[in-house]
C-alpha cells in the first residue's frame, strides 16, 4: 500500500497544531455529535457526502478503539500476500480527515483505494452503499472499548485529556465522546447485517481465532490465500509483531496505538457499580439483537 508522504506529514502537522489547542477547543459538535477539530473540522464533514465511491474501494469501518489499526494491518498483509504486493492507494487513514483539496487526490487515485472511517453508518457517504463497496466492520465489547478510549484521550494530542476515569466513564456512557454513543453505532449496523457487501467481525473472535478471521476476511474481499499465507498474516499482525514494528509504522504514536491489545482489561478499571451500569445499558440497548449476541457480552464482559 502506498501513502503519500505529504499527507503523512499533514497528520503529524495536525498533531503538533492540536497540542497548542486548549482541551476545550479540541472537540466540536456537528449535528449533535462530537468530532476532533484538528482531524475532521466542519469543513471536512460538510463535503464528505460528496465522496465518489467505487465498487472496488476496500473499506474498513469501526467505532474508535475497536481494532481499526489491527484490521488495517491484517488487510494490508492479506492484500500483499494474495496479490504479490499489488499497490493499494491509501490516502489518509480516515476519509473524514480529508479536506476538499485532499479529495481531489482521492478522486484521481488509482483503484483499488483503501478507505477507512469511524463515521456512524448513517453518515458514511451514501455512494459507498449505492456503488456496493465492500465494507469490513470491526466491533469490540463496550467495556474494553471504553478503557482503550480513556487511555487514548490521555495520550493523543488531538483529543482532550480525560479529566478522571469517573468523568470519562460518564462521558462515554452518555455519548459525549468523539464520534458519539457506542450503542447508537452498534444499533445502526444491526440494520445492515444482511447486506452482502457488509461483513461484521468482532475484536474478540479475531483474538480467539485469528487464522479463521483472516480466512473469512480474504474470502469476503475475493482474495485467495494458501494456508501458509494465512499463518504468515496471523503472525505478522499479532499484537506483539505490530507493536514491535510500531516505531516504523506509527513513529512516536506507536505505544499509543498499540497499548495492551487484550480482552478483559476492563476488569482493571471498572468499579462494580460501573460494571453494573454498563451491563444495564447493554441490556437496554442490545438485549435480543443479533449484534448483541455476536458481541458475546456474557463471555467477555461479565
Ligand atoms: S483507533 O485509534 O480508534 O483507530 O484505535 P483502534 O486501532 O481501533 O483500536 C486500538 C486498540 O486495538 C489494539 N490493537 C490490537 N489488538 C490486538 N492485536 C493487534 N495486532 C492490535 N493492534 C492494535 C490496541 O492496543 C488498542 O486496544 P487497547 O485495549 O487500548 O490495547
Amino acid at each position: 500500500m502506498t501513502t503519500s508522504q505529504s499527507l503523512r506529514d499533514q497528520i503529524a502537522a495536525r498533531h503538533n497544531k492540536a497540542a497548542e489547542l486548549s482541551d476545550e477547543d479540541k472537540l466540536y459538535r456537528y449535528n449533535g455529535v462530537l468530532y476532533p477539530e484538528m482531524m475532521c473540522p466542519e469543513s471536512h464533514l460538510k463535503v464528505l457526502g460528496d465522496t465518489k465511491a467505487r465498487p472496488d474501494d476496500i473499506m474498513l469501518v469501526a467505532y474508535p478503539k475497536c481494532g481499526f489499526t489491527w484490521m488495517l494491518g491484517v488487510l494490508k498483509t492479506i492484500i500483499a500476500e494474495a496479490t504479490g504486493n499489488k499497490v493499494v492507494t491509501e490516502i489518509l487513514p480516515l476519509i473524514e480527515f480529508l479536506s476538499r483539496e485532499d479529495f481531489k487526490i482521492f478522486d484521481e487515485a488509482p483503484s483499488p483505494r483503501f478507505v477507512g472511517t469511524h463515521m456512524h453508518p448513517d453518515n458514511i457517504p451514501v455512494s459507498f452503499y449505492t456503488k456496493k463497496t465492500k465494507m469490513l466492520v470491526i466491533l469490540r465489547n463496550p467495556k474494553d472499548t471504553l478503557v482503550s478510549y480513556y487511555h487514548f484521550y490521555n495520550n493523543n494530542p488531538v483529543l482532550p485529556s480525560a479529566k478522571s476515569w469517573d468523568t470519562f466513564f460518564s462521558q462515554f456512557m452518555s455519548g459525549n465522546v468523539a464520534y458519539g454513543l457506542y450503542f447508537d453505532y452498534i444499533l445502526a449496523w444491526e440494520k445492515k447485517m444482511d447486506d452482502p457487501n457488509v461483513k461484521i467481525i468482532t475484536y474478540e473472535e479475531l483474538k480467539q481465532d485469528p487464522s479463521q478471521g483472516i480466512r473469512d476476511i480474504s474470502t469476503f474481499f475475493g482474495l485467495t490465500l494458501t494456508e501458509d499465507q494465512v499463518q504468515q498474516v496471523a503472525e505478522g499482525t499479532s499484537f506483539d509483531a505490530m507493536k514491535k514494528n510500531s516505531a516504523k509504522t506509527h513513529a512516536t504514536m506507536g505505544s499509543v496505538f498499540f497499548r495492551k491489545g487484550m480482552v478483559g482489561d476492563w476488569k482493571n478499571h471498572f468499579t462494580p457499580e460501573q460494571s453494573q451500569e454498563m451491563d444495564d445499558a447493554f441490556n437496554k440497548h442490545l438485549a435480543g439483537t443479533r449484534l448483541g449476541a455476536k458481541l458475546n457480552y456474557q463471555q467477555y464482559c461479565q
